[in-house]
């Protein structure tokens, strides 16, 4: 078996890479030191199944900032964020935007959610927290939640934020809503972030450029805010990865290659930083109260545990050391009822388990 893939530790000797996590959402970066154009940046990304960085709130610009400055000390890395002139308003649910109540016009660079209060459509900075309504009238009122977090809600349940079509939808939505001030299905952002991610984040520093503007770039400079950049120009490359449940039962085979095809691979926990990264953010899981397959795996002619493909570095067991042969299970699990340490497992029992992946999506939602 090949054990040691040499492009793998060639990866770990070039490529920085570090886990951070906010809102409930983690990322792993990492940086090239290249320096090139926005759309070849995007390829070299994709080409290692990651995707540019998608920002999500203060904590991850001004993590990535510090990431890139520590260690290029670059003054530019592409973000995941481009202007799409094409852009038509559509509802979350992807209609067309056929019924139109707001009154406003929006500028460019500009994100505003709709919300509807004292029954008018109004627009918001979608990063303030509301009350929200999911399809069939279903009103939230006691999460409140930005517009993107209120739409991935209402996702879980398989359903949008809701939708209005017409008039008499329109009187119902309002009439439900209890004199609520609600988000509904609607928000204009002529920028978007890569892989239809949503993200409230928009926060854009000066920027005196004279081209055309389409991409943007973080800025160096604290506090941390986005640039608009000529996407022909040269810009070095940050990347990211993102994990993902699956709540799916397989057994270990199966989960890999379900990962594998679906997503990126079976996680992986390289370090420390890993580990207290999935930690924090099992506990924001809902249903995780459970034993989830990782890439956790065991060499059955060598007896040492590999992560797919790469050797096991640092360790969490629940028994400290690592199960040995003959006694032990070949495959790993986390379990978040055992302090989110490892334990084996017979390969063939059935888990959920975790992908790494991106995960939040604006529309184009991978099943599972
Ligand atoms: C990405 O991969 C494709 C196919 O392997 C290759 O043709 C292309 O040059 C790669 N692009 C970059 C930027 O590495
Ligand atoms: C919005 O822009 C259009 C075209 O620029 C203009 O005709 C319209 O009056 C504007 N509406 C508002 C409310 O400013
Ligand atoms: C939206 O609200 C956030 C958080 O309060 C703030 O940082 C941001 O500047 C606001 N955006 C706009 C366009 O006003
Ligand atoms: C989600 O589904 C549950 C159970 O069907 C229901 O009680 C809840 O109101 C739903 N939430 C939304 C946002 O639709
Ligand atoms: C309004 O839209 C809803 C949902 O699309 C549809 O079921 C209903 O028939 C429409 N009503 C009218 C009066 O067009
Ligand atoms: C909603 O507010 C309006 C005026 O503010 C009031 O007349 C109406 O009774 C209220 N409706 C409900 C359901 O509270
Ligand atoms: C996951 O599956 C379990 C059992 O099949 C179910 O009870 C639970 O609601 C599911 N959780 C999610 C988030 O779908
Ligand atoms: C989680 O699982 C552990 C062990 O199976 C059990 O003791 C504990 O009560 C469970 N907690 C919840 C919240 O279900
Ligand atoms: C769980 O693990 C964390 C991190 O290793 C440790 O700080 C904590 O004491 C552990 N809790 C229990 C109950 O063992
Ligand atoms: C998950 C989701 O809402 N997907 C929708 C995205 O938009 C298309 C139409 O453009 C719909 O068909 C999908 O259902």
């Amino acid at each position: 078996p090949v054990l040691f893939d040499l492009f793998a530790m060639f990866d770990i000797l070039c490529w920085f890479v570090h886990f951070s996590f906010a809102s409930n959402r983690l990322q792993v970066f990492t940086l090239t030191n290249e320096r090139t154009s926005w759309n070849n940046a995007k390829d070299i990304c994709n080409n290692k199944s990651e995707s540019l960085v998608i920002l999500y709130d203060e904590e991850d610009a001004s993590f990535a900032n510090n990431f890139v400055m520590n260690k290029i000390g670059t003054d530019r890395a592409w973000l995941g964020l481009h202007r799409n002139q094409n852009h038509t308003p559509t509802w979350s649910n992807g209609e067309s935007l056929t019924f139109n109540k707001l009154t406003v016009n929006v500028s460019d660079g500009q994100q505003i959610c709709i919300a509807i209060e004292d029954s008018q459509w109004k627009e918001f900075n979608c990063s303030d927290q509301k009350s929200f309504m999911c399809n069939h009238y279903s009103l939230i009122e006691h999460e409140p939640k930005n517009w993107c977090q209120a739409e991935h809600y209402c996702r879980q349940n398989n359903s949008n934020l809701v939708s209005i079509s017409n008039q008499t939808q329109n009187d119902q939505v309002i009439n439900e809503g209890k004199n609520k001030t609600f988000w509904i299905g609607l928000m204009h952002d002529e920028w978007e972030w890569e892989n239809e991610a949503c993200s409230t984040y928009r926060k854009w520093g000066y920027s005196n450029n004279v081209e055309k503007e389409y991409c943007a770039k973080q800025n160096q400079y604290l506090p941390p805010s986005l640039l608009k950049l000529g996407c022909s120009n040269d810009a070095n490359v940050l990347c990211t990865v993102r994990i993902k449940v699956i709540n799916q039962t397989l057994n270990w085979e199966q989960a890999f290659d379900h990962c594998k095809k679906y997503h990126t691979r079976l996680l992986q926990i390289k370090d420390e930083l890993d580990q207290s990264a999935v930690r924090n953010w099992l506990q924001d899981t809902p249903n995780n109260n459970d034993t989830f397959w990782i890439g956790l795996r065991q060499s059955r002619v060598f007896g040492f545990w590999i992560w797919s493909d790469k050797p096991v570095t640092d360790s969490n067991w629940k028994n400290v050391n690592a199960p040995e042969m003959p006694l032990s299970h070949n495959c790993g699990v986390i379990n978040m009822a055992e302090n989110v340490t490892w334990s084996d497992e017979n390969c063939l029992v059935k888990h959920p388990f975790l992908c790494e992946e991106e995960f939040f999506f604006m529309n184009k939602s991978k099943n599972n």
